[in-house]
């Protein structure tokens, strides 16, 4: 079987079906590849918070405003409080952890304190995940050697918009980290945030992005936008709740095989706005009461929603 080739005018095109027949295509390709009613859960923890030297826009933990979002410049956090957090998660339920640091990218001492929290995590038996920034040259293959499952690093937006949103790094740096982390033989988690201002064209352009990676990304993040009060983006005008809902079905049918992670804004929306994403396709979560800064949906909520939809943990 050969795979259609998503360029953006063939992404734009999914977008542009009407909203049942989307869905019901969405439907068709989700159920050939996954177990419609099973959703996998990711629980994050901030290994270093605030003080990047980075300007990401919608980021509330950019040095550059850290007076304007009130957050704090923390140290890494120490391998005890990781285990803990760890464990905690595991005994939630969640089957991976994520852990987030507020970096351009990891400095080498640094790393190897971070590769010490990979294996405190996987002699717990959970999936590795890390969000360190760019990497550089060696670092994809030290974390691969210490069993690291997937390394997250998002494209965030499409190419065209990119240099609206961030100008301390260029997406094609991002790419280069994404280069290294498959060459290295991880899994990547890679996707991006819509609700940013950007036009439907520009969240038809990241899909083709990510379903071009060649393999597309084992797991793909779609963030809705958390609009941080102090940060550029803190005013960003609103999303049809739709739209996003399409995004998700548009990224089901170009990554037919990849997990869609409901990422962040969650908090935010109705239940039946996250019954429609898992209707659209997607099949995994952030689960625990935060993500990085903010404030994610409840465990209590996610799992009573589990029970009323039927649906189960992978
Ligand atoms: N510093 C690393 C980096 O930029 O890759 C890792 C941490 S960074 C906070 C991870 C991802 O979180 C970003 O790429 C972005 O997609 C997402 N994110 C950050 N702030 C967000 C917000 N306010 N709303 C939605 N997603 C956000
Ligand atoms: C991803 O795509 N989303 C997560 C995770 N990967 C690291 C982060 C969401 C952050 C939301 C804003 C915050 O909590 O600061
Ligand atoms: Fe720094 Fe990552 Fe936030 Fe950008 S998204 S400012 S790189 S922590």
């Amino acid at each position: 079987m050969t795979s259609p080739s998503w360029t953006a005018d063939a992404v734009e095109a999914l977008f542009e079906l009407p909203f049942n027949d989307l869905l019901f295509r969405a439907q068709q390709v989700h159920r050939q590849h996954f177990d419609a009613n099973a959703i996998q859960r990711s629980s994050l923890l901030s290994i270093k918070t605030g003080g990047c030297s980075e300007d990401c826009g919608y980021c509330s933990q950019s040095a550059r405003r850290d007076e304007e979002t009130g957050i704090e410049r923390g140290k890494l956090l120490e391998l005890d409080e990781v285990k803990v957090a760890a464990k905690a998660a595991k005994e939630a339920g969640a089957s991976r952890f994520c852990m987030g640091a507020a970096w351009r990218g990891p400095k080498e001492g640094d790393l190897d304190k971070v590769i010490e929290m990979v294996r405190v995590v996987k002699d717990l038996g959970m999936e590795a995940c890390l969000t360190l920034g760019l990497l550089g040259p060696g670092q994809a293959q030290k974390l691969a050697a210490a069993g690291l499952d997937y390394y997250n690093h998002n494209l965030d937006t499409g190419a065209e918009f990119y240099d609206q949103v961030v100008t301390t790094h260029s997406q094609a740096a991002r790419m280069d980290t994404l280069i290294s982390v498959r060459s290295a033989g991880m899994k990547i988690c890679c996707g991006g945030i819509v609700g940013m201002g950007e036009s439907r064209r520009v969240r038809a352009s990241l899909l083709s992005q990510l379903a071009s990676l060649n393999p597309a990304p084992e797991s793909v993040p779609i963030n809705h936008l958390v609009a941080i009060p102090g940060t550029p983006m803190e005013n960003a005008p609103p999303l049809d709740p739709f739209e996003f809902v399409r995004t998700i079905a548009a990224a089901r049918i170009s990554m037919p095989t990849s997990w869609v992670r409901l990422s962040a804004g969650r908090q935010e929306m109705s239940d039946e706005l996250q019954a429609l994403c898992f209707l659209a396709g997607a099949n995994s979560i952030f689960y625990g009461e935060k993500l990085l800064t903010t404030g994610n949906a409840e465990a209590t909520r996610d799992q009573a929603l589990f029970d009323r939809l039927g649906l189960k943990a992978v």
